[in-house]
């Protein structure tokens, strides 16, 4: 069968899904969830170890991912196929916030290059993530019922998460229920030091539901999410309440044209900001409210030029953001601030694939999707209309002033073509134009007071930023190129190759408008931006391997493996774009006897120099990591993990972690980069019954 291959396609699947699989699935490469460590409460981080994968620090929980130097929104984030929008100026409830990492059986990053049905409104690649699939007993045979149990801890931030999952089933019917939760105090640092304000506490649950017949399914997965508080180091606010609600239902069904692949969901978010820790102190309540509603109907139909692939999709996002009067405050009050005021995004689809297998050698998928994204909101009102509001007031008559609807008429194309000449070797080819349209706080978020300019910010870099509601889509033309010599199976040896480009016309980035002292520091400098249109590119190189050493029945098998990428992102007019991971790379040696698996691994992260001067981003130190792993497998139904994450206790900044905020707040100075995780002893218990 064709077989889509996204270039720089790159991986990590748990078990394999028993639901009905209607859309070929994508070329999995290789397992990270294994590789991470035990005790992970950030579902970004399970992709950790793939190259050209980072995640940009933000809450414990709340991590966001970064493909090939494209992060966050421009990348697209699915749930079990719900596309959920952050409902925050922060970016505190990103989408892989929502769902517990070990609730996740299959998480696939498509970096660089996913073909149209797998993308939409990205620029950088999709993250598909499946929570585990509904279980049915064998055909025929009588009812079953099972579950499982976790627990792990990790000694650097007291964490303790636990999951219990639990089903019961028929060969047609099927019930699941899922629940995770995790606690974590502020992590400490390679040299002890607390770093303030990093805890959360998070509590995930979903129930699935499933009914089977002759070659179709439908699914039923509804769940509910709270967050009590979360610290935001590189943040001026911390999450205070996160409630998250969704329902969402699947139909697949094998006709006698193809297959039919249909979806519908609701997904609520009820969000608070605010502070809630001695660590640091303060008093200011924002909240968001978030809505997203869509659909998405896939037609998977063999032709005799191959696979045709038709979708329809729609994604309808509602907000609102508003910050509450502080009573007593002369700056915060004494009305409401309407941040964005009935914020609607809506996104309408179409895209058409064809999958082909040209001759044995050969295959290609083609493909074309159009997207229409219109967006509005309402009137907004600053805290008030007094001396110290000024700006803000008359940002919010200009604001009001003007008509604020947009609409993009988005047209992504794709081309790829893989060609495996021989057994022991294979290419892929892609190139891509592809579009995202700005998000609603890139176009209408309007304070101009600093204080209001700080809080829209899901960079992590200390400065403040407005919105432009004339910023136009931002569109990459990206070639990639992966080739890939292999030999051994799947225990073999292999070398992976991954050069990529994109040009971005109208890359979002950011004017600078005026400094600024965070906190009113005079030793630490911010500035304050406006989102604007930049053309820009980027380019690196992607590089992984593996080799098997040692094969005997005496002393087990020992192979050796390992990633490296360099990316780099410049603006045409002159300009390094911000968080560009430095050369990094990872050595790993793995060792399975029997029950046993042991793994140790360096990583090293070359000094951080290319900077972006408008954001006053830091530089930071190169460095190098070990850490070590071991698991044993305690009959079918037990493992026991244990790991060391640091073993020598560097203290390092990671060059995407930020700006360490929450230390200028409570002890003033200068700003410096956020320090990263010091030494921990990490230990995992599975169960399963
Ligand atoms: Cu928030």
């Amino acid at each position: 069968m064709a077989l889509a291959l996204a270039s720089a396609s790159h991986i990590a699947a748990a078990q394999s899904d028993t639901s009905v699989t209607v859309l070929p699935e994508l070329k999995v490469i290789a397992s990270s969830i294994a590789r991470s460590y035990p005790g992970a409460l950030d579902a970004s981080l399970l992709l950790t170890g793939t190259p050209g994968y980072q995640v940009a620090a933000g809450g414990a929980v709340s991590g966001l991912p970064v493909a090939n130097g494209l992060a966050d929104d421009r990348l697209k984030i699915r749930i079990d196929g719900m596309e959920i929008t952050s409902a925050c100026a922060n970016h505190m409830n990103a989408p892989l916030s929502y769902i517990d990492p070990q609730q996740v059986q299959r998480i696939v990053l498509l970096a660089g290059v996913p073909p149209v049905s797998a993308g939409g409104d990205s620029i950088g690649g999709t993250i598909d993530v499946q929570s585990a699939a509904p279980v049915f007993a064998p055909t025929g045979a009588g009812p079953i019922a099972g579950g499982s149990f976790a627990l792990s801890g990790r000694s650097v931030n007291h964490s303790v998460s636990s999951s219990v999952t639990a089903h019961a089933a028929s060969d047609s019917l099927s019930i699941g229920y899922s629940g995770a939760y995790a606690r974590s105090r502020s992590y400490d640092d390679g040299n002890g030091n607390r770093v303030l304000g990093s805890m959360a506490e998070s509590i995930n649950q979903a129930i699935v539901l499933a009914f089977r017949g002759q070659g179709q399914q439908l699914t039923l997965r509804a769940g509910v999410q709270h967050i009590p508080y979360q610290g935001f180091p590189n943040q001026y606010m911390d999450m205070t309440d996160n409630h998250g609600r969704f329902a969402n239902l699947a139909y697949q069904s094998v006709f006698g044209w193809g297959l039919l692949d249909a979806r519908a969901y609701w997904q609520q978010t009820d969000h608070e900001m605010g502070f809630f820790s001695s660590e640091r102190p303060g008093t200011m309540p924002m909240v968001t409210q978030g809505r997203n509603t869509g659909y998405a109907l896939k037609a998977s139909v063999p032709t005799s030029a191959g696979e045709l692939r038709l979708g329809q999709v729609l994604h309808a996002f509602r907000l609102d953001d508003y910050w509450p009067a502080v009573p007593g405050s002369m700056m915060m009050g004494p009305r409401t601030y309407l941040n964005i005021n009935d914020g609607k995004r809506d996104r309408a689809v179409l895209f058409g694939e064809l999958a082909s297998q040209l001759d044995a050698r050969w295959s290609s998928v083609l493909g074309l999707r159009a997207e229409s994204v219109r967006m509005d909101t309402g009137a907004v009102q600053s805290y008030g209309t007094g001396m110290m509001n000024m700006a803000d007031t008359a940002a919010a008559a200009a604001f009001n002033a003007r008509s604020r609807k947009q609409r993009d008429s988005n047209i992504d194309a794709t081309a790829q073509a893989s060609f495996a000449p021989d057994a022991a070797s294979s290419y892929e080819f892609a190139l891509a134009r592809k579009v995202r349209s700005p998000n609603l706080y890139e176009r209408y978020s309007w304070g101009r007071g600093t204080m209001a300019m700080t809080m829209t910010n899901w960079f992590g870099d200390g400065n403040g930023y407005v919105g432009n509601i004339d910023l136009k889509p931002e569109t990459a033309y990206t070639a990639a190129f992966t080739a890939d010599w292999h030999g051994g199976g799947e225990e073999g040896w292999f070398v992976r190759v991954n050069p990529y480009y994109s040009r971005v016309n109208d890359y979002i980035d950011a004017d600078v408008l005026s400094p600024f002292n965070p906190y009113m520091q005079m030793g630490a400098r911010g500035n304050l931006l406006q989102f604007a249109n930049h053309d820009a590119r980027l380019y690196g190189l992607n590089l992984s391997w593996q080799l098997p050493l040692v094969a005997s029945a005496r002393w087990g098998q020992v192979s050796a493996s390992g990633t490296a990428a360099y990316t780099r992102g410049k603006r045409l007019d002159g300009g390094d774009l911000y968080r560009m991971m430095p050369l990094n790379a990872l050595f790993a040696v793995e060792h399975r006897l029997g029950a046993w698996r042991n793994r140790a691994e360096l990583k090293a992260v070359a000094a951080k120099s290319e900077v972006d001067a408008r954001r006053l981003e830091q530089e930071t130190g190169g460095y190098v990591l070990v850490n070590l792993r071991s698991s044993v497998a305690l009959g079918k139904q037990a493992s026991i993990s244990l790991g060391l994450s640091n073993l020598f206790n560097r203290a390092y900044a990671d060059p995407l972690g930020g700006v360490y905020l929450s230390r200028l707040a409570t002890q003033g100075g200068a700003l410096q980069p956020l320090p990263a995780e010091g030494r921990s002893i990490d230990l995992g218990l599975q169960l399963q019954f």
